[in-house]
């Protein structure tokens, strides 16, 4: 059994690393090889550090709920991880990434919550549980050297969680299963997908979210956000770019980076 104090150790490395544009090894490859319930007791700390500065917890993110995702990043399972308020980027913001490591950006719906949801729920209740639905950007960026890291590894880095930025929120009466969704950098689009990657409905998620929210310690409660994953594989984040999300039914969502982003 890992003692709380390594526990904390961990944690205060990835902050560290976080906070000082600073990536580690991954921890795998250190020889720490970390069980699930190990990594999210992890991310809580990471978390509450996160609160300790004086952040609040606005909801939780969904990870690795498509197919590209898994592939791009050599994965194979679902993770959950934290948002706080510091990563809000408003729609139609500037976003100065220049305290992140390599970040990266990605196509994904959010979910606002009337219901508590923490357990095991169908598809229909989750459905009734949801307020509103949003078209959203998630910002990534690694803690890790070069974004690389096993499934454990991640879930301790927070999911790799920087940034979030969400479109208008819409009553959810939109069937979200098969949605246009389409990300664009300066223009030109970069991925073209549909809401069906995200394990073929986006409300799939959230009822995979209400069973992780359980493993991971946490809880999903009336005015949580709940990010559902990316529909497709991240962008890198270009410096002075327009980022912008066009869904079918759902709206837009976009902001612009301003300070050169040096990767890595
Ligand atoms: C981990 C975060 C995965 C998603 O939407 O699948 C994620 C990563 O790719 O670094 O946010
Ligand atoms: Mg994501």
């Amino acid at each position: 059994m890992m003692q709380q104090a390594e526990i904390k150790a961990i944690a205060e490395q990835l902050d560290h690393a976080a906070l000082n544009r600073q990536p580690i090894t991954q921890w795998a490859t250190q020889g720490i090889s970390l069980s699930s319930a190990q990594a999210y007791a992890i991310q809580r700390e990471v978390v509450a550090q996160r609160v300790a500065r004086g952040n609040t917890l606005l909801g939780v993110k969904m990870g690795f709920t498509s197919r590209a995702k898994m592939l791009q990043m050599g994965v194979s399972d679902m993770i959950l991880g934290a948002l706080t308020s510091d990563m809000l980027i408003e729609d139609g913001a500037v976003f100065n990434a220049a305290g992140l490591i390599h970040p990266r950006v990605e196509p994904e719906i959010a979910f606002l919550l009337k219901k508590p949801l923490s357990g095991d729920f169908g598809l229909s209740e989750v459905i009734s549980a949801v307020e509103a639905v949003a078209p959203a950007l998630e910002v990534i960026d690694s803690r890790y050297q070069n974004f690389k890291f096993s499934l454990a590894d991640v879930i301790a880095d927070n999911c790799s969680s920087a940034g979030f930025c969400l479109g208008s929120w819409q009553k959810p009466t939109a069937d979200l299963a098969n949605l246009g969704m389409v990300m664009s950098v300066n223009g030109a689009a970069v991925q073209i997908g549909s809401s069906a990657a995200i394990l073929g409905n986006p409300y799939r998620s959230l009822v995979a979210a209400a069973r992780l929210a359980v493993a991971a310690g946490t809880s999903l409660l009336p005015g949580s956000i709940v990010l559902a994953g990316a529909a497709s594989a991240a962008e890198a984040l270009i410096p002075n770019s327009h980022v912008r999300l066009s869904t079918e039914l759902l709206g837009n969502v976009e902001f612009t980076v301003t300070t050169d982003v040096e990767q890595r």
